[in-house]
């Protein structure tokens, strides 16, 4: 039997390192070699290598003490291997169980094989992955190694050895170019399974630990542009190899170099290294481009720095137009670029925005309505999904991506949201943007969330671009403090003033103002208002922000059990797309779920049913009784999100799973309510106290100047 020896480098990559190591312990062909090196991670990632070696004999580990590079690594492997075969596998990425007897079964004669990568963002069901092996003889070897990586090839030894195959050591990224080059040189096709699996992970945090296909740009031209020039010189007598060397350097400029310019204070720094590169280029390989990038190029072969400069600009603003024919949508944000952007900031101008434009709501509204009733010399600009509702004061109401939505934000000194603004949009410098986010957190917030299971993979990075805009971030408790700081990588200011959306739990918490509400709602007289308020769950969902939610509540027994003290209010989520079905229950059920404020429903309502939702540090404000109806919170914990705190132990209230439990929960309410005594003391104490309804006060002192 012939041992195949797998090289591993293994740097920072602790969180996916168990999976990668599993899928090759058990791997159905067994005689291996594993050689684990560790670049010296800064995670702890060793612990895992040790774990893994201990159990499995055909492990070995290495051990660098400075940090040298996947290059360096993957040499290190080389030097030690003592089989037949080689193979490279990345240490966040895994194989499907039969990857490698099947490369071993269909290498026959051959040097190399290989078969399929498939990039993976999320937990994949191996069963759906087809089975039945093809081979297809690949001879054109420039295209199958497009994306220069020398992952998923299983090489002869001896053929490494004869050919002295070496991955560069002196750049971050790029290393495999200099192993695989050579490789080509001596062989003219190479098999491919069609049907053997490499799973390449894209992983969900590039800003806190970034794979190596994503580091920026900078670094990526700091690798490649002298590696090209290095490698074109020492191949120069070799066609095959110069023009696969072209053809990357090509791609590489159309697709990160430009991109990079994009920014053209950048082009001075790279302009002298990419004339060199030009000097290696064939004219050949650039005569089929189209001629703007022709033009670019010749620029560069000639020097002509300025020129090339203006180039490029212009190369940008006709993508830009082209960009803009895309549709209306595109057209603004083009308009927001390059003309609104340019007019002056009014300095007394304020965007608000609640819930991406959904509602009248929020911390966003009790600021606003502090402000006017204070009268305050300021003019006031609502964004709202669908526009002409009723507000108090004289705010300019304007629709959510329109065209008047882009001018309000490019020249509004203040932005006030509780949530995220669009990617599309950039910060100007004095421009002041408050957030004021929407909850203390019980479920755990983006850079402390392991796996991604929402409908946006890119979601932890989009969120550190959109954060990276706000000026002051508003805290309703030291404990939400500590955790947005870290969770949002947030530096800035905090204020730390409590949620103007509570001052209401505060200052309109009389018999007065609660039936005022009810009146409006069109609660009957008499009745109690029990407010179930669930939160949403990220792996359920038609689209991002549209959200599916089946209510588990059983109404009918409610009714028949509770309808003559109670009635109930719903407020789903406003991610949730589903409408709830209560037909035949509407004299006992009343669904507010767009209903603008939420804070109203926590006044009337004399009990509060919720879940995972952060609705309950709020409510508990008014020190009435919490029930939680967690039926599937192991999945919620363990999978979908984990918790900050100990459900069990900390919460106001008990947690149910059925309705019949809740049913006796409510029947029972004031020994529930005694029973929980001593823990909603401490709650409130440790969520609740910076509140005293005068946060919207407080927050306009600190920003907005009189
Ligand atoms: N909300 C609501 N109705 C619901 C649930 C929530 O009106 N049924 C509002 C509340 O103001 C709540 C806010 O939306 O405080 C946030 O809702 P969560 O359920 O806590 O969920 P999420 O939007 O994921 O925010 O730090 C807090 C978190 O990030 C949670």
């Amino acid at each position: 039997m012939k041992k195949v020896s797998i090289i591993i480098p293994i740097y920072n990559t602790r969180e996916f390192l168990s999976d990668c190591l599993q899928s090759i312990v058990n791997q159905t062909y067994k005689e291996l070699e594993i050689i684990l090196i560790d670049d010296y991670s800064q995670d702890g990632s060793q612990e895992i290598m040790e774990l893994f070696s201990k159990q499995d004999k055909r492990i070995s580990c290495v051990y660098l003490h400075e940090r040298k590079g996947v290059g360096y690594a993957r040499n290190a492997g080389l030097d030690r291997i003592t089989g037949d075969y080689a193979y490279f596998v990345d240490s966040d990425d895994y194989l499907m169980s039969d990857t490698i007897e099947k490369l071993v079964n269909h290498i026959d004669d051959h040097m190399w094989i290989t078969g399929m990568q498939k990039r993976i963002d999320a937990k994949i069901d191996f069963q759906e992955i087809e089975r039945t092996v093809k081979i297809e003889v690949v001879d054109n070897l420039p295209r199958q190694f497009k994306n220069m990586s020398a992952l998923h090839l299983l090489l002869a030894v001896e053929y490494i050895q004869t050919h002295d195959l070496r991955f560069a050591e002196d750049v971050e990224c790029y290393t495999d170019l200099a192993f695989l080059v050579p490789a080509m040189l001596h062989l003219e096709s190479i098999p491919a399974l069609t049907d053997c699996y490499y799973f390449k992970r894209v992983r969900n945090d590039p800003i806190s630990n970034p794979s190596i296909n994503q580091l920026s740009r900078e670094k990526k031209a700091e690798a490649f542009l002298p590696l090209f020039i290095q490698l074109q010189e020492r191949y120069k007598h070799h066609a095959l190899a110069s023009k696969y060397l072209d053809r990357q350097f090509l791609n590489f400029y159309r697709k990160t170099m430009i991109m990079l310019f994009m920014d053209e204070q950048k082009i001075p720094l790279y302009f002298k290294k990419l004339t060199e590169c030009m000097d290696h280029v064939n004219p050949e390989a650039i005569s089929k481009l189209n001629a703007g990038i022709k033009l670019e190029l010749k620029l560069l072969l000639n020097r002509r720095q300025n020129q090339f400069t203006k180039l490029i600009q212009v190369h940008h603003l006709a993508r830009s137009v082209k960009g803009a024919i895309g549709g209306r949508q595109k057209t603004y944000i083009q308009l927001y670029r390059h003309l609104f952007l340019k007019q002056p900031l009014k300095e007394r101008t304020i965007v608000f925005e609640s819930f991406l434009g959904k509602n009248y709501s929020d911390s966003p509204k009790y600021i606003y309505e502090y402000m006017v009733n204070q009268k305050m010399n300021y003019k006031y600009v609502w964004v709202f999904k669908e526009t002409g509702k009723k507000l108090p004061g004289k705010a300019k109401q304007v629709k959510r991506f329109s065209l008047a939505y882009y001018r309000y934000l490019a020249t509004s000194k203040y932005w006030v949201s509780n949530s995220r603004m669009p990617l599309s949009l950039n910060k100007r410098k004095d421009n002041v943007y408050l957030q004021t986010w929407h909850g203390t957190p019980l479920k755990k917030l983006v850079f402390d969330m392991d796996d991604i299971y929402s409908a946006n993979p890119k979601y932890k990075q989009h969120f550190y671009y959109q954060s990276r805009r706000w000026d002051y971030l508003l805290s309703p408790n030291a404990y939400s403090s500590e955790i947005f700081q870290r969770a949002f990588k947030f530096d800035k200011e905090m204020l730390e003033v409590g949620y103007p959306r509570n001052d209401i739990l505060y200052t309109q918490n009389n018999a007065g103002c609660i039936n005022t509400i009810k009146d409006k709602l069109r609660i009957p007289k008499g009745k109690k208002v029990i407010l179930y308020a669930p939160t949403w769950r990220d792996d359920e969902y038609y689209e991002p922000g549209k959200y599916k939610f089946q209510l588990q509540l059983d109404l009918k027994r409610l009714r028949e059990e509770l309808g003559k003290e109670y009635v109930i209010a719903l407020r789903m989520h406003y991610f949730i797309a589903d409408v709830l079905d209560i037909e035949g229950n509407e004299d006992f059920v009343f669904n507010f779920s767009t209903y603008d404020d939420i804070a109203e429903l926590y006044l009337i309502a004399d009990l509060l049913i919720t879940d995972y939702s952060s609705v309950f540090f709020d409510y508990a404000n008014l020190k009435r009784p919490i029930l939680f109806f967690t039926y599937d919170l192991e999945k919620y914990r363990d999978t979908l999100r984990g918790f900050y705190i100990d459900m069990e132990k900390e919460l106001p209230g008990p947690l149910l799973t059925n309705t019949e439990e809740i049913i006796s929960s409510i029947v029972e309410i004031e020994q529930v309510t005694k029973d929980y005594h001593n823990r909603y003391d401490t709650f409130y104490k440790k969520f609740c106290n910076w509140e005293e309804g005068k946060s919207a006060e407080k927050v306009v002192k600190a920003i907005f100047p009189e």
